[in-house]
């Protein structure tokens, strides 16, 4: 199949287009190196050193014998998405090409600002050339399990049946994000849902857990090859932030009571799980959402599970309770379906400790990179706007 990457120099993005490669797919893609910027941003840098799109382009034309056809560019520029689809004419397209963090949604007013244009108006732009340019093509749309919060309730697969005042329907389940960044995806999710209804459109809606993990089998030993990997308040994530410090001896940042529960999957299986749903597409005119993750867990568990982990390869792993940067229920029910994708074979890796303990492995080396920003670590970005380390984050986000 012919696939298309929006956000294909990003943490997911370079994984996918070497995973659907190495499947004999032919992948082109799009980015805009925002990611590197933000990054940058947040006086950081990538745990695992990252190299330019050229040495990145070298290296996987050598390994995979194959070319990975991209063109440095905005999804906020219509005409040149509309035109790169055009040429492309792709069968699916994967967009990932958006600015994936909660806190740095939550900064300020700008950064929210920023936030909900480069999303939500990327992916307006995404509907509308696929509408132009490729109707046919199966749009493969990244949101996320926060799109539903934390109800009291069990949470279906994007629609659930209601009886109400004696009538029934099928209709989309409610959605109660905890971030501007996760309204975001609730917006594309609306816009979406709503372009498959009157255009025809075919689209899976990937409500996708957190990811962790430092490779897939198929990056093979190249070090250009690798992900990046991030560990900074807004760009790192749980597990990624945790393995990042079990490194260097800082203790494990959990927020709060550490109660909280979320869906987690590493990112071998996001990569089988996007594979399934391109693979798998739906029908013509057909819109469909997938929960994605591996399994639920604490954060106070997940901080155990590293501390696990650095034991087998001798670390000695302290974890603390920080006061809770974010505005987040620390204790409550969350059971979420995930039965779609495992209906069309994904196998879940189910082995967390396991997995940490390569991410450590392939961490150690990089301790004195890691080190060296050791004093971004702890969070200071609040939900409720009341506190900043000055020096650390720029007055104004990245502009495009
Ligand atoms: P990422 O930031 O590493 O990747 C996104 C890429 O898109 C970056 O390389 C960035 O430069 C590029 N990009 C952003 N805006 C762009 C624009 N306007 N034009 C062109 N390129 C643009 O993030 P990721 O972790 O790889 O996540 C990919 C997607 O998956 C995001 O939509 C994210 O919200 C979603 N997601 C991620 C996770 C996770 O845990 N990593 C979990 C659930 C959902
Ligand atoms: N947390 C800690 N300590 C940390 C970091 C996080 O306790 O050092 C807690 C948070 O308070 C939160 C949970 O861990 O309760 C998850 O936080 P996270 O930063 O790992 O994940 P989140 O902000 O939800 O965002 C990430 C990705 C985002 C994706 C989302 C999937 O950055 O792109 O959409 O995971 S989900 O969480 O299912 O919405």
């Amino acid at each position: 199949m012919r696939v298309f990457i929006a956000g294909v120099d990003g943490y997911l993005g370079w994984a996918l287009a070497q995973y659907l490669t190495a499947r004999g797919h032919d992948v082109a893609g799009v980015d805009n190196y925002a990611r590197r910027q933000w990054v940058d941003e947040m006086g950081s840098v990538s745990a695992i050193p990252i190299y330019s799109m050229p040495d990145r382009l070298a290296a996987f034309r050598e390994h995979y014998g194959k070319e990975l056809l991209f063109r440095e560019g905005d999804l906020l520029d219509y005409q040149f998405l509309r035109d790169f689809l055009s040429d492309f004419q792709p069968d699916a397209i994967v967009h990932l090409g958006e600015m994936p963090s909660a806190p740095y949604s939550m900064i300020d007013q700008a950064h929210s600002i920023y936030t909900h244009t480069n999303n939500v108006n990327g992916s307006l732009n995404v509907l509308w050339a696929m509408r132009e340019v490729c109707p046919e093509a199966h749009l493969v749309k990244l949101g996320t399990m926060g799109e539903y919060g934390t109800p009291n309730v069990d949470i279906p697969e994007g629609f659930f049946e209601i009886e109400y005042r004696g009538r029934k329907d099928r209709l989309p389940f409610p959605r109660q994000p905890g971030s501007f960044y996760h309204l975001t995806k609730v917006h594309d999710t609306n816009n979406t849902m709503f372009a498959c209804r009157i255009w025809g459109l075919s689209a899976t809606d990937i409500m996708q857990g957190v990811v962790f993990g430092t490779q897939i089998d198929t990056m093979g030993v190249n070090p250009v090859l690798r992900s990046r990997l991030d560990f900074d308040q807004c760009f790192g994530t749980a597990i990624n932030r945790f393995a990042c410090q079990a490194v260097i001896g800082h203790p494990l940042t959990v927020y709060g009571v550490g109660h909280q529960k979320r869906g987690f999957l590493p990112m071998r299986d996001s990569m089988q799980c996007l594979t399934i749903a391109i693979e798998n597409p739906p029908k013509a005119g057909e819109y469909r959402v997938f929960n994605q993750f591996e399994e639920c867990y604490t954060v106070d568990e997940l901080a155990e599970k590293v501390r696990e982990a650095g034991s087998a390869v001798g670390l000695d792993v302290d974890i603390e309770h920080f006061d809770n940067p974010r505005t987040e229920k620390e204790e409550h029910y969350y059971n979420p379906d995930r039965q779609h994708l495992i209906d069309l074979g994904y196998k879940p890796t189910h082995d967390v400790v396991a997995e940490v303990k390569i991410m450590l492995q392939d961490l150690l080396p990089q301790r004195d990179r890691i080190m060296a920003k050791r004093e971004i670590v702890v969070p200071d970005i609040r939900w409720d706007g009341t506190r900043r380390r000055s020096g650390v984050i720029s007055a104004s986000p990245v502009k495009s």
